[in-house]
């Protein structure tokens, strides 16, 4: 076989024939994704390929395997990585080709270790899913028909094979030798799918003279009147000309320079000045707003690439300084400490290749609505896909990115060193230009392991100090000094936590990953006694919804203990954590479905309480992110979201606990203390009104209070000894109404109990219903005459729900929607609910 060269990024072919006429023709980008084939050697023939993809799901696409996400097959395709897989695409010559025209083949991400043909000529090898790979071509490599051919090797075993050579076994072992994810390699929400594929797009570039590589911008100086940027252009040009860039901007800006374009790959600066400039803020403080520019590049008048760059301005600082807690860790946006809310994010399928564009909007559209400001890229993933970033950018919701690293020790061979670097060096150049980015962090928890989980125990004093230096060398030296030549407007970490359980100073100083809660089986108000500075994991579990679990388990009769929910609770003291802590909060059913529900509101519950607690101790906590936002499959698991997208109670309540302004009610021993926390940027009047109510309706009490919400605060505004309020046997029948009244609007409402939710002494109801067809969908009413605790509705059709899991007050009308585009008929008929009356009193709830 012929080798034409290796490359890595972007080193370009050496012998290609250097084009140095002008052109008339911008540059061309044509999609290679199209008539893709896979094989292996147990197979005698090809399949029909999708890429991006992953060869599990070809496999299952081409019915060779079944849903890998069904049933109990997991341990049945292990096979599947043990084998090399070859896809092949048939291509033909682009059309107008130009004499000098030059062929740049880009692979945006190959899982993994893959070796790449050109008509059987070696084109690159590759061994990082974290980089794209780029290799160009002269023209005469292309023949009308072409073939390119990706052989992957299995990842298990190359890694094995390598590992042998190590001096010591490393804990996890020999997965962190691959720059692959690390939670194909299982985890403990995520099955052990170690997948091989091309899982971004393969592109072709035609292009000749040059092209713009990167566009990015560094702002030099910001204050209300000006922002001073730098315009990072990186231009690869195969000739030295006189070159013009010319940068347009919606919002009116536009500048031109002429610049000397030499040979080779260099960066090219822009100076940029923005009058007035309008800042990015999250979209809980403000708005998200980008200037979209829109670059340029010609050569006497003959355009020869473009390139789209939006840019948000503003300053995001980690301020970490000594206080007389310790040392505080929060966020200032633009000046101001914003507190952090919102979850870690974990890649949204075991095959990221076949994760939508739309899947992405919808997710992102969804921690949005809830009021998350933030979102965690947890480090056993991946670097996201472009479009993640982009929608954080225009929805207003900042970014902590980990570094790919977790729970793992690395190596240290100049080789994997090298590989790492190129591949940090790319990822900070790639998403520095987005405004929601916040932090870079070094890796999840690694630190932590080694000093709090006994890894560092089981080596000689040694090689005990040699892999600890192999960390620090990666975690405190190269990472953080590639972020600081590259991004030194951002923030680094070195590890998340910070400081590890058992390590007082978790508390005090940095972020805390709390997990006393869940792990150890602590009750719930351990969230209120430990809050952290911030809190960047915690969580509780839950089952998914009803259709989830049908998707994987389609038996009759389903139990918690079979073994298909087994496959799918990959935690292995799962069911038993959430039994325990069901039986103390809750009743526990015996009806499958209705152990469901209740485990929703169980998990809702818990983190309601973390949440409220992290709240209500600003500024001495400045986030609330938690374990986990979504799923990358089918899962009993920690997340808010399932994998069919279906917001479990979590995800609504957490709506609710993250607006801007809520009330924060707690009861501390014996009193009543209610806190208002704001994030809002404005100080404002308001009235609190309280009510005290029996589940009847009947209003026993009520009380009006002015109060002065301050800005960007919690404050207690109202304390009273619970027995001021209420006898001790009318505890288990009564609740608190509270709200903020702003005039006649409601800007916060929530109800207080005395009891935990298996002590309340609910009853059966009467519920009244009415449904509207309306634009949306169907707007259903409903009233009862007792109070319904977490009224759960369904309906049998995919639709969104604009609330559930709410508890309906005694005589108030309700209004919820049903989003849909079909029509129902006799939609009331087909409402379910549930209620933890019902489960409380086995009440066939009445429904009028
Ligand atoms: C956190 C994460 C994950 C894990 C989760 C639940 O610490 O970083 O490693 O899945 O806990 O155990």
């Amino acid at each position: 076989m012929k080798k034409i060269q290796s490359c890595f990024l972007t080193l370009t072919f050496s012998l290609i024939l250097i084009a140095c006429s002008n052109t008339n023709e911008q540059n061309r980008t044509i999609e290679l994704n199209k008539n893709w084939k896979f094989t292996s050697a147990v197979y005698e023939k090809s399949f029909s390929a999708s890429v991006p993809g992953s060869v599990h799901t070809d496999l299952f696409k081409n019915n060779l395997i079944p849903d890998p996400f069904s049933g109990n097959i997991e341990k049945d395709l292990q096979w599947i990585d043990t084998l090399d897989w070859t896809y092949v695409n048939e291509f033909s010559k682009p059309a107008n080709l130009k004499k000098n025209d030059l062929i740049t083949f880009v692979f945006k991400g190959l899982d993994t270790y893959a070796e790449v043909y050109l008509n059987d000529s070696l084109l690159l090898s590759a061994n990082n899913m974290f980089v794209p790979w780029e290799a160009t071509v002269s023209q005469e490599y292309l023949s009308d028909n072409n073939i390119l051919k990706i052989i992957f090797s299995s990842a298990t075993q190359t890694e094995q094979k390598n590992y042998k050579k190590l001096a010591f076994e490393l804990p996890e072992g020999s997965r962190a030798l691959t720059r692959k994810a690390a939670y194909h390699y299982g985890w403990d929400w995520a099955p052990k799918y170690v997948t091989s594929g091309i899982w971004q797009s393969v592109e072709m570039i035609v292009w000749n003279k040059a092209k713009i590589e990167n566009l990015n911008y560094k702002i030099e100086k910001l204050d209300s009147n000006i922002a001073k940027l730098n315009l990072e252009v990186s231009i690869e040009s195969e000739a030295t000309f006189s070159g013009t860039l010319e940068l347009s901007c919606k919002n009116t800006i536009s500048k031109t320079e002429n610049i000397k374009i030499k040979k080779g790959t260099f960066t090219y600066n822009i100076p940029l000045e923005i009058k007035d400039p309008v800042l990015w803020w999250t979209h809980n403080l403000g708005n998200p707003f980008l200037y979209d520019f829109d670059l340029v590049l010609s050569n006497k008048n003959s355009i020869i690439d473009r390139k789209n760059l939006k840019i948000g301005i503003r300053t995001i600082e980690l301020i970490r300084e000594k206080d007389k807690y310790g040392e505080s860790f929060y966020f200032e946006l633009n000046g101001v400490p914003a507190f952090m809310k919102g979850a870690n994010y974990v890649p949204q399928s075991s095959f990221p290749g076949v994760v939508s564009d739309n899947h992405y909007k919808q997710l992102i559209s969804d921690a949005k609505e809830a009021n998350m400001n933030m979102l965690r890229v947890w480090g056993g993933g991946i670097y996201e896909k472009d479009i993640f970033y982009e929608l954080c950018d225009e929805e207003g919701i900042m970014v902590w990115q980990d570094f790919m690293f977790a729970n793992a020790m690395y190596p240290n061979d100049s080789l994997f060193i090298q590989n790492i670097k190129t591949e940090t060096e790319f990822q900070v150049k790639r998403l520095q230009k987005h405004p929601s980015l916040a932090v870079w962090c070094g890796n999840n928890e690694i630190d932590e392991a080694w000093h709090n989980w006994g890894w560092s125990d089981s080596y000689s004093a040694k090689d005990s100090a040699e892999i600890w230096n192999n960390y620090k060398n990666i975690f405190h030296n190269i990472l953080p000094n590639i972020v600081k030549e590259n991004n030194p407007e951002i923030s680094y970490t070195s590890s998340s936590p910070l400081f590890g359980r058992g390590n007082p100073r978790s508390s005090y100083e940095g972020d805390n990953h709390y997990w006393y809660v869940w792990h150890d089986a602590y009750d719930f108000d351990w969230y209120n006694k430990v809050t952290g500075r911030f809190m960047s994991e915690f969580g509780f579990q839950s089952y998914p919804s009803l259709e989830t679990i049908e998707y994987f388990d389609s038996s009759e009769i389903k139990t918690t203990d079979s073994e298909i929910m087994q496959a799918h609770q990959k935690h292995h003291k799962g069911n038993f954590l959430i039994n325990h802590y069901m039986k103390n909060y809750y009743p526990v059913p015996d009806n499958f479905n209705d152990f469901v529900y209740v485990s929703q509101l169980l998990q809702a519950e818990g983190i309601r309480t973390g949440i409220l607690a992290q709240r209500r101790a600003k500024p001495f906590c400045m986030g609330s992110l938690y374990w986990q936002l979504n799923d990358c499959w089918s899962a009993i698991s920690w997340s808010g979201i399932d994998y069919s997208g279906n917001w479990k109670a979590l995800h609504y309540f957490a709506r609710e606990d993250f607006k801007n302004v809520i009330i924060n009610p707690y009861i501390d021993k014996d009193t009543l203390e209610v806190y208002i926390v704001s994030d809002s940027l404005n100080s404002f009047e308001a009235k609190l009104h309280f009510q005290l109510i029996d589940f009847n309706g009947n209003i026993k009490k009520e009380e009006t209070l002015p109060v002065i919400i301050k800005e960007n605060e919690s404050g207690l505004y109202f304390k009273r000894a619970v027995q001021e309020i209420i006898n001790e046997d009318s505890k288990s029948n009564h609740f608190i109404s509270l709200e903020i009244k702003q005039n006649d609007s409601i800007l916060d409402s929530r109800l207080v109990y005395f009891c935990i939710p298996k002590s309340l002494k609910l009853s059966k109801f009467d519920i009244l219903t009415n449904a509207t067809h309306i634009p949306e969908g169907y707007l259903i009413t409903l009233r009862s005459n007792q109070l319904v605790k977490n009224l759960y509705i369904e309906l049998p059709f995919k639709g969104k729900w604009s609330n559930n899991f709410f508890d309906l007050m005694p005589g108030i009308e309700k209004k919820i929607i049903f989003e849909t585009e079909l029509e129902i008929e006799n939609i009331l008929e087909k409402i379910k609910y549930k209620s933890l009356n019902y489960i409380l009193t086995e009440n066939k709830t009445p429904i009028k």
